[in-house]
């Protein structure tokens, strides 16, 4: 008899290159890839909370404002495989696909992004194979944040792996613009086109909020030189 899970994984794997003589097999072949995903996760999750957690206790504030996980679901990887044209064999989707694992980490000041993404790529199991800055280089529509895919290594019982990893830093303020841009997406469904007029809107509410960073930043720039004088 099968699980729910395997009932809710044959749908996505019957779309994949599959050994039909033997699809128990296939089946924990899949589970056995996104569990190395998830033991990512926490890896790299438990690194910011030390990082998180040192900082509250050195500094009167933290650079963290909070700290969000996912993996990518079954049929999300599907589609991504066939909109970027990769043949559907599980084999190629470990070397195709690198945010499976996605990490967000949310700061209060754009300051604060610098500081927490050095630490993290300071560590000496962390590889960074790739940066995407939409914070100096934003996307047309107005998105912003910094993305990293890095590669981390988990321990498993006879081996070691190293697993790749999407880390998105973003201010709250980013944070706001973009879980509202994308419910608002969403909303009016993925295949359907906003106009131009909305767009436009987004964009600016996006620069809007960007400018907002700025100013928040230099406020706090400001008490902090007080607080130093006044030393
Ligand atoms: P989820 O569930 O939030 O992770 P692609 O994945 O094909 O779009 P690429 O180059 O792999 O392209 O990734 P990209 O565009 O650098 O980053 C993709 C992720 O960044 C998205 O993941 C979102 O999390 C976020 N993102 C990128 N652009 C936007 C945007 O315009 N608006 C919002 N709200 N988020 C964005 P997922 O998998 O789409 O979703």
């Amino acid at each position: 008899m099968q699980t729910t899970d395997q009932q809710s994984l044959r749908p996505v794997l019957d779309h994949f290159e599959f050994d039909q003589s033997d699809p128990e097999a296939q089946i924990q072949k899949f589970r056995a890839l996104i569990n190395q995903y998830q033991c990512a996760l926490y890896e790299v999750e438990t690194k910011f909370k030390v990082l998180s957690s040192e900082s509250a206790l050195s500094k009167d504030r933290n650079p963290i404002n909070s700290i969000h996980t996912r993996l990518k679901s079954p049929e999300s990887i599907l589609e991504k495989m066939v909109r970027k044209n990769i043949p559907l064999k599980l084999d190629l989707i470990e070397e195709n696909l690198f945010d499976i694992a996605g990490v967000r980490v949310i700061c209060p000041f754009l300051e604060d992004i610098e500081e927490i993404s050095k630490a993290f790529l300071e560590q000496d199991d962390v590889v960074l194979i790739e940066t995407k800055d939409y914070i100096n280089h934003p996307k047309p529509n107005g998105y912003r944040s910094l993305h990293l895919i890095v590669q981390t290594p988990i321990y498993l019982r006879n081996h070691k792996k190293m697993v790749y990893v999407e880390v998105q830093f973003r201010t709250i303020a980013m944070e706001f613009w973009a879980s509202l841009e994308h419910q608002l997406r969403y909303k009016k469904n993925l295949s359907q086109e906003l106009t131009n007029e909305l767009q436009e809107e987004l964009l600016s509410c996006a620069n809007t909020s960007a400018e907002l960073d700025v100013r928040m930043q230099n406020v706090r720039r400001k008490i902090v030189a007080s607080e130093s004088q006044t030393d």
